[in-house]
């Protein structure tokens, strides 16, 4: 008999969450790949198409698939009592998952997603709520928290840790071959409107505040056709707004991205695509930009992070605020909303002393684009990462939160300063043009 997994996206716990094209899509690849080989369920605290959501007005969506989660306030964390900002649950109630377990259960697997480091208690929660009433059933995590914070998820209690992308592992426990051919399982949602796609893994560039050089090593390519197969997939199902998550999208756009396009436009396929884990404008051409407008991209995402020469070098030169310009102008010319293009600008870096963010705010104002402020989150294993020791204890993943981070460096009052500038500026731009 087919084995029974459970597939779990914890709740989250954090002072802000939002709903910015969120899916627990490492978890849906790997269920792909076992797809008509394992029986499936799945449990997204995160799924704002469940019954329980779905009919509350302040969860609706924007135009683009974006909303809120429900969420409940709690204390805060010992260690992060100190930051003046309420903390909450985020995601479906406890409740509501334990009903499924006793309707659905038993199973043999449960696999957990894990994404931000310092959302390990939404992990702990799940662990705790399948060990009562399904002992049973092995657990197994696996994605970002599990590869940055090994030695500290070991101590969650599951039975199997998946680190790093190597996956080998994970199929030896659960005893199935894989067909890595296959898409994502997002036929597991019973309904869906948000997807996400990736084109390729890794990232040319070795910032020195990120985990994916790191991480992923070499920049490599996904099969085209399996990404294609995946977007007929999405659309199937009926999804309208579709996140990319790769790192380097437009990286080697010649060979990765202009064939993918060129095959979405051929195919007519009508789907909104958005960029949440930003572009690099040094890659952006006129006729790339044209084509990303032909094909359906929406919202454009740029890192951009400062205007400071000296601290773009010294962070790992990524892009220089010329190459921003001359993308933004394309983008543009190609027929994007200006404000429907934002900047990310990171709050709270450690060598904040030399990135002139008020500066580099008011240059991107100035391009007629949104500006917006990313809050630093320190990455063990990483150069800056590293580097925050001599603020926060590191060894405890809730001090990597990118909402304490900025206020513990720069301050409360700082922070806000510069996170209200940041509002009046993007105030100051024209209102976007219905579509
Ligand atoms: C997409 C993405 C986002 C999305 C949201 C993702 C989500 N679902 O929540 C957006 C754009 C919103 C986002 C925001 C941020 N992000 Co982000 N993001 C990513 C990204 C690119 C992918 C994460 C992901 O979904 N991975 C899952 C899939 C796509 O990965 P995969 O390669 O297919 O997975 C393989 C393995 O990992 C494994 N696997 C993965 N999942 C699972 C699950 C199981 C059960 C198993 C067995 C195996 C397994 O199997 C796969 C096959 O090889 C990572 C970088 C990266 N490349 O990992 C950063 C990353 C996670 N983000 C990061 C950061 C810093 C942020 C921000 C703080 C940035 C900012 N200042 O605004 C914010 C924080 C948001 C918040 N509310 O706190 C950091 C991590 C920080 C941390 N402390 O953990 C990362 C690592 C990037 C970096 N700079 O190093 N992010
Ligand atoms: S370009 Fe982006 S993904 Fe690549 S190393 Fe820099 S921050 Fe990370």
């Amino acid at each position: 008999m087919a084995p029974r997994i459970l597939l779990i996206n914890p709740p989250i716990y954090d002072f802000t969450a939002y709903d910015f094209w969120l899916k627990p899509y490492g978890l849906l690849s790997i269920a792909g790949y076992l797809r008509g080989r394992a029986d499936f369920k799945l449990f997204d605290y995160l799924d704002r198409e469940h019954p329980f959501a779905a009919g509350q007005k302040k969860l609706e969506s924007d135009q683009w698939g974006r909303g809120r989660f429900y969420c409940e306030q709690i204390p805060n964390p010992p260690c992060l009592e100190a930051i003046p900002r309420y903390f909450r649950r985020f995601g479906l109630p406890r409740n509501l998952f334990r009903d499924f377990l006793t309707k659905e259960g038993p199973f043999d697997f449960a696999l957990i997603q894990t994404t931000m480091t310092y959302w390990y208690q939404g992990v702990r929660e799940v662990i705790e709520d399948i060990r009562g009433p399904q002992p049973q059933a092995k657990i197994v995590l696996g994605g970002n928290y599990v590869t940055l914070c090994s030695n500290h998820a070991q101590e969650l209690g599951a039975d199997l840790l998946v680190r790093d992308t190597n996956l080998e592992p994970l199929w030896e426990y659960l005893g199935i071959e894989p067909d890595l051919t296959q898409p994502g399982l997002w036929e597991a949602y019973r309904k869906l409107k948000v997807g996400v796609l990736k084109l390729s893994d890794g990232c040319p560039f070795r910032c020195t505040y990120c985990s994916v050089p790191k991480v992923y090593g070499k920049y490599k390519a996904r099969p085209l056709q399996r990404s294609l197969a995946e977007l007929e997939l999405l659309c199937r199902l009926g999804v309208e707004n579709i996140g990319f998550y790769d790192d380097a999208l437009l990286f080697e756009a010649e060979k990765v991205l202009f064939p993918f396009l060129n095959e979405i436009i051929k195919r007519d396929i009508k789907v909104n695509f958005h960029t949440p884990n930003a572009l690099n404008a040094r890659f952006i051409t006129k006729e790339l930009a044209e084509l990303l407008v032909r094909a359906g991209f929406k919202t454009f995402y740029l890192g951009f992070e400062s205007t400071s020469s000296q601290w773009q070098n010294r962070t790992g030169s990524k892009v220089f605020s010329e190459e921003l310009v001359r993308g933004a102008e394309y983008l543009v010319a190609a027929g994007a909303q200006p404000t429907n293009i934002t900047a990310y600008q990171i709050l709270g870096h450690p060598h904040s002393d030399i990135q002139q963010l008020e500066a580099s705010m008011r240059f991107v104002n100035g391009l007629g684009i949104r500006g917006m402020l990313a809050d630093f989150s320190p990455i063990p294993g990483t150069p800056d990462g590293e580097l925050c020791r001599q603020w926060v204890d590191m060894a405890e993943p809730l001090m990597h939160n990118k909402t304490a981070f900025p206020i513990i460096l720069l301050g409360l009052e700082e922070t806000n300063r510069l996170k209200d500038l940041q509002r009046q500026l993007n105030l100051k731009l024209p209102k976007p043009a219905p579509y």
